[in-house]
């Protein structure tokens, strides 16, 4: 299965709402094309009558009065000219005060507002008929009038990327796609309706949004859909319902405390099976730094290899992790904490018998940048953080406002969580012979005629009587141990001071930058500055390479390989369409998706 290379987004033709007694309201200037195909464009529009007279719940416009028209360029007054637009009221008012249901299908407007070298839109216009004459009430004849604005959906569109030469899937491989989209609950958007003001009210609706991101998923059809801030009301009503609906199976985790969103992961029934379920929470009584609603989930899918294949393979498990970390840009210790504590199940559900770990797929609002300690801690797996302010873990620091900075401590949380600075649980990992002594006492003992312990150090100050032993006969007889000869120290609890390391060799599925461009790729917008919080990462082999002291960890893909993404876009792209959500991304997030193969023959 491929994915078409161009691609672009467009809200179906939803009836629009009137917020209040019309003030304002929404329209359409649109092809009606809601086809599974997604050809055609269109454009939202904002219009506002702007005389009192004209501003009541059934768009009672006379001829001759003026509106204005807004687009998400800019705004233009535009004289009511003819009745049609007046007529609208009549057939679609509703019964409710303030709920005036308008759909318009204007041809007229569609051609001023697409572009005519659009091949998709050429053929649409080619096979649609014109509206009849009796339909003529919904004609907005915008055509003459408007100014022909760039169409900012044009700067929303995303180019598949493909990232590996070979195209062909040989039969040794399992290929599946998988998405991550924080799709914004409407409880948060509700709570900081300051970040949404550039927005108009109609396209924040849940209403508005949930159709349209449904669509988008249904488009993209990944095979494993990680979403966050999935609202648990909305999870129930609408995105379980739905997505069961087409195919797959939904596992929702809600955030504790009184938060009512989470993390919701769904695969396709087809393409995998359920192996293990683990909801993790993040808040942990009594730990500070462990204080927070936050939650993680994770999944061990059994791959389902079709008939063909069946037999030939046994497919290893993937491990699936989906997560929101906490947003407070001033929190790196917390972010961190809560990293690790998501590591560490992953650790132990991906954990194989042989000691290694199955493929892991890590995705999820990480709410930190690709320069930042956190992301290094993930991708190059080992971060020192001695010194190292609170604020500075997530790359955030243009939101934070820093007085009296927090220094992270030398350990993040307490020895009784039980999780290693190798974030992994300490139980898991115990050596096996912990109470036994490392060493005995015949090995202790020849310690003292090991090779160093016989050499005078350079420096000694010469003291007669003191200092001025040599080694005895015995000594210089006996065969010196070389300390290599000693067993390897089994690995203790015990946590290295400012460090945090994990072993699941990660690497994300977007570089973060955009060569094409030449600028960075954003999937978020906050308060109009361009970042990127959401990740898909997955495991890849790491080798060690490099002479003596300075090792460079070098990652190849190997279990895992990376055939494609879904291109990001850029701030300014976005700064185009008057930032997010807007009509044609009704989240406030960009939705990543990622094509990797499985390799089969791995034992
Ligand atoms: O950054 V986010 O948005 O991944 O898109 O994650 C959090 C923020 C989300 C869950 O807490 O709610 C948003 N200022 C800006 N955004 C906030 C704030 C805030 N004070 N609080 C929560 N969020």
């Amino acid at each position: 299965m491929h994915l078409p290379h161009r691609v672009r987004f467009i809200p179906l033709t939803a009836p629009i709402k009137l917020i209040s007694k019309a003030t304002k309201f929404s329209f359409y200037l649109n092809t009606g094309v809601r086809s599974s195909m997604m050809e055609g464009q269109q454009t939202v529009s904002y219009l506002e009558p702007n005389n009192d007279e004209a501003s009541h719940t059934n768009l009672n416009m006379e001829c001759g009065d003026k509106a204005i028209i807004k687009d998400s360029i800019g705004s233009f007054t535009k004289s009511v000219q003819n009745e049609s637009l007046c007529q609208c009221k009549e057939k679609h008012t509703t019964e409710s005060d303030n709920e005036a249901i308008l759909e318009t299908l204007p041809w007229s407007g569609l051609h001023s507002y697409t572009r005519q070298d659009d091949s998709a839109v050429k053929e649409w216009v080619l096979h649609k008929e014109k509206p009849s004459e009796e339909d003529s009430w919904h004609l907005l004849d915008l055509e003459q009038s408007l100014p022909q604005p760039a169409m900012y959906s044009e700067f929303l569109w995303r180019d598949w990327e493909n990232l590996c030469e070979t195209e062909d899937i040989s039969d040794k491989q399992f290929d599946f796609s998988v998405l991550s989209y924080n799709i914004l609950s409407q409880d948060l958007a509700d709570q900081n309706p300051e970040l949404y003001q550039h927005c108009d009210p109609s396209i924040l609706h849940w209403d508005y949004r949930w159709p349209n991101i449904l669509q988008e998923l249904q488009h993209w059809e990944a095979d494993i859909i990680c979403l966050q801030e999935v609202q648990q009301d909305h999870y129930k009503e609408h995105v379980e319902p739905s997505l069961s609906a087409i195919g797959y199976s939904c596992h929702f985790k809600r955030r504790t405390g009184r938060k009512t969103d989470g993390c919701c992961t769904c695969y396709k029934t087809q393409r995998f099976m359920l192996l293990s379920e683990s909801h993790v929470e993040f808040f942990r009584p009594g730990i500070d730094v462990l204080n927070r609603d936050n939650v993680g989930l994770v999944l061990l899918l059994k791959p389902l290899l079709p008939d063909a294949q069946q037999g030939r393979h046994n497919p290893i498990p993937l491990c699936v992790a989906n997560t929101h970390l906490l947003y407070n840009p001033r929190r790196g210790d917390i972010k961190l904490a809560q990293l690790a504590l998501l590591l560490a199940e992953v650790d132990k559900i991906s954990l194989t018998a042989h000691g290694s770990h199955y493929p892991v797929i890590l995705c999820g609002d990480l709410n930190a940048t690709p320069d930042s300690p956190l992301y290094h801690l993930l991708r190059y797996g080992y971060l020192n953080y001695r010194g190292m302010p609170s604020w500075k873990v997530s790359g955030q620091e243009q939101y934070c406002t820093l007085s009296n900075p927090r220094i992270l401590p030398p350990l993040l949380w307490p020895d009784y969580l039980g999780v290693t600075d190798n974030c992994q649980y300490a139980k898991l990992h115990k050596p096996k012979n912990l109470d036994k002594p490392i060493y005995t006492r015949q090995q202790l003992l020849e310690l003292r005629y090991c090779e160093c312990a016989l050499q005078r150090p350079p420096h000694l100050v010469f003291i007669k009587g003191v200092t001025d032993n040599e080694p005895d006969d015995f000594a210089k007889a006996s065969h010196p141990v070389s300390p290599t000869n000693f067993p390897e120290s089994p690995s203790t609890f015990l946590r290295l001071p400012f460090t945090l390391r994990h072993s699941l060799h990660l690497k994300s599925a977007y570089s973060h930058f955009l060569p094409s461009k030449g600028c960075a790729e954003v999937t978020t917008l906050p308060m109009g500055i361009g970042s990127t919080v959401d990740y898909i990462f997955y495991s890849v082999e790491s080798s060690a390479q490099g002479k003596s002291r300075q090792v460079i960890p070098v990652h190849r893909d190997s279990q895992l390989k990376l055939l494609g993404h879904l291109r990001l876009l850029c701030e300014d792209d976005l700064w185009v369409a008057q930032g997010l959500p807007n009509p044609f991304c009704c989240s406030d997030h960009l939705c990543l998706l990622a094509r990797f193969s499985m390799d089969l023959t791995t034992p």
